[in-house]
């Protein structure tokens, strides 16, 4: 099998979900980073490989482009079954992607470098003001994850159940980002608690953005 390839930024949480998952699923992959912060995923080299000019980006071992953190995770799942990322069943499996998709639906996209950047350059935002936006928009939908995951007899030692998934991974890659912005944790102990127990597993350790090579 010819080499995947993942295009990255070690800071980056979409990218984090996909290195979690090429972890937990034992595949060797060569590491391409982008450094967000100077640009880079907007140059043009990388611009001929995802037009999209965003990471992560999976190039898979037969030269197919993949794009979107989550159709990428699923991906992996249906090419490498063991360990499963998402349940058996329809239910479990659509309250799982419900989970994983409040946090990369919800919170990513209006948290996103380019629209921190834009709330910067089009309305003179400052850090302060930046750092209170993306803790607004955590907070929003972190209120009733925890709510949900609390409530439910469904959530294990992870978001379903007693295995780690798809939306574990959104969890802990979100938590990540979260820490950059000073979010206080303490109304979210179910979300913590799931984040200390997948912290604690080899995978999640592996692919954690302190342990990339571009990191800073
Ligand atoms: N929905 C996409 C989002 C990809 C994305 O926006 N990635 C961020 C990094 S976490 C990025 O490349 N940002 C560059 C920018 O905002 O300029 C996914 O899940 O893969």
């Amino acid at each position: 099998m010819s080499e995947i390839v993942l295009h990255n930024y070690f800071r980056s949480s979409t990218s984090y979900r996909v290195r979690i998952a090429l972890e937990m699923k034992g595949l060797e992959y060569t590491y391409v980073a982008h450094h967000l912060r100077h640009g880079e995923h907007r140059d043009a080299p990388y611009l001929a490989v995802n037009p999209q000019g965003l990471v992560p980006a999976l190039v898979w071992s037969d030269g197919t482009l993949l794009l979107q953190s989550l159709a990428i995770m699923e991906f992996l799942d249906e090419t490498v079954p063991e360990p499963p990322l998402l349940p058996a069943d329809a239910l479990g499996r659509a309250r799982v992607r419900m989970l994983a998709q409040m946090i990369a639906c919800d919170i990513h996209p209006v948290n996103n470098l380019r629209v921190l950047t834009s709330l910067r350059t089009l309305y003179g935002a400052g850090d302060e003001d930046i750092a209170n936006w993306f803790r607004h928009w955590v907070n929003e939908t972190f209120e009733p994850l925890e709510k949900i995951l609390a409530s439910s007899p469904d959530t294990g030692m992870f978001c379903h159940g007693d295995r780690p998934g798809i939306a574990d991974i959104c969890l802990v890659a979100q938590v990540a980002n979260n820490q950059r912005f000073n979010l206080d944790m303490t109304p979210y102990p179910v979300i913590s608690r799931i984040n200390a127990a997948c912290l604690e597993l080899p995978a999640f350790r592996r692919a954690a953005p302190a342990n990339q090579p571009d990191a800073e």
